[in-house]
């Protein structure tokens, strides 16, 4: 019996700055509700996918930032969603910002995801380690990347949780165009890497990129499975959001790199595969058979 796993790749079109947080629960549960329908037993939502994505924007009054980040998951708003996993039998990952309280009574701000099983509990969290664009007020810029102002480095490395009867490990945005991120997963044997991006199609230190986003978008998703022998799930917030036009491109990708669904709009649409993880040996065992074939002696480099 193979390991197959029905999964939905929920891509959000734009939320509005003045979209309350029920409007994008209720527009991901309608996407919940569809992908139970054709069987699918884990959804995917993009990174931030409670909010606009606030970072494009310089704020200087934390109290106004601090309305854009989760002090409780779930909360009031976000209960529904859980209660919907719970009634459709049915996991997700969801990307959102987490303000939180250290050990030390600490206040540190992550730009987090996490993955919850079809009982409603939470498996696993991750915190974003790459953090892109920059952390002071740069006006020169068509719209801010502030991601290094608002959020703290990721403190919790890259897990890979058991769930779903397989290997699950999570990342966010910027992570997936860094190959230590899937090589730090592929190292622990994940067999399906989940995550969730806000990429707008203007990258205003090289504008002469802006057409090739799509081309990236996908090109390290490929490569990230392919390298390392996984299923990879890419979730967009896409379309004209505020002003600024991000990315779709929402695919699920095989461990041989092939796509295996994609989505073709810019608004909120599910793509469906029915992912064998099984399939993971063919590399893992093969082409990309870490213990016969890597030679990390000679890697010393890339942890200098
Ligand atoms: N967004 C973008 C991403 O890495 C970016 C930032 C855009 C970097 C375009 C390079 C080029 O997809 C987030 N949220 O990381």
């Amino acid at each position: 019996m193979s390991r197959s796993l029905i999964i939905a790749a929920a891509q959000m079109g734009p939320i509005a700055r003045s979209e309350p947080r029920a409007s994008a629960v209720s527009r991901m549960i309608a996407m919940m509700e569809r992908a139970a329908k054709q069987g699918a037993k884990l959804v995917v939502f993009p990174e931030l996918a409670l909010t606009t994505f606030f970072p494009r924007w310089y704020m200087e009054d934390q109290a106004e930032i601090d309305t854009f980040f989760e002090t409780e998951m779930p909360s009031v708003e976000t209960r529904p969603l859980f209660e919907a996993a719970v009634r459709l039998g049915v996991g997700f990952y969801l990307g959102y910002a987490e303000k939180t309280k250290d050990g030390e009574g600490r206040t540190r701000r992550f730009n987090t995801s996490i993955l919850v099983g079809p009982d409603g509990t939470v498996l696993s969290t991750y915190r974003k380690i790459h953090l892109p664009g920059h952390s002071e007020h740069e006006p020169w810029r068509a719209f801010q990347h502030l991601e290094k102002r608002y959020f703290e480095g990721g403190d919790l490395g890259f897990p890979v949780a058991e769930a779903f009867g397989g290997r699950v490990g999570m990342c966010i945005c910027n992570d997936r165009r860094w190959p230590e991120t899937f090589r730090m997963l592929g190292l622990q044997q994940a067999e399906l890497v989940l995550l969730g991006y806000n990429t707008p199609v203007h990258y205003p230190p090289a504008p002469e990129h802006d057409h090739l986003q799509d081309f990236h978008n996908h090109l390290v998703l490929q490569a990230g499975a392919y390298q390392n022998g996984t299923w990879v799930v890419g979730v967009a917030k896409a379309g004209r959001e505020e002003g600024c036009d991000l990315i779709g491109g929402t695919c699920i990708i095989a461990p041989t790199g092939e796509i295996a669904a994609k989505c073709t709009t810019l608004g909120d649409e599910i793509a469906i595969a029915d992912c064998d993880l099984d399939r993971c040996r063919e590399i893992q065992d093969n082409i990309f058979n870490f213990k016969v074939h890597r030679q990390p002696e000679k890697y010393g480099l890339l942890c200098k």
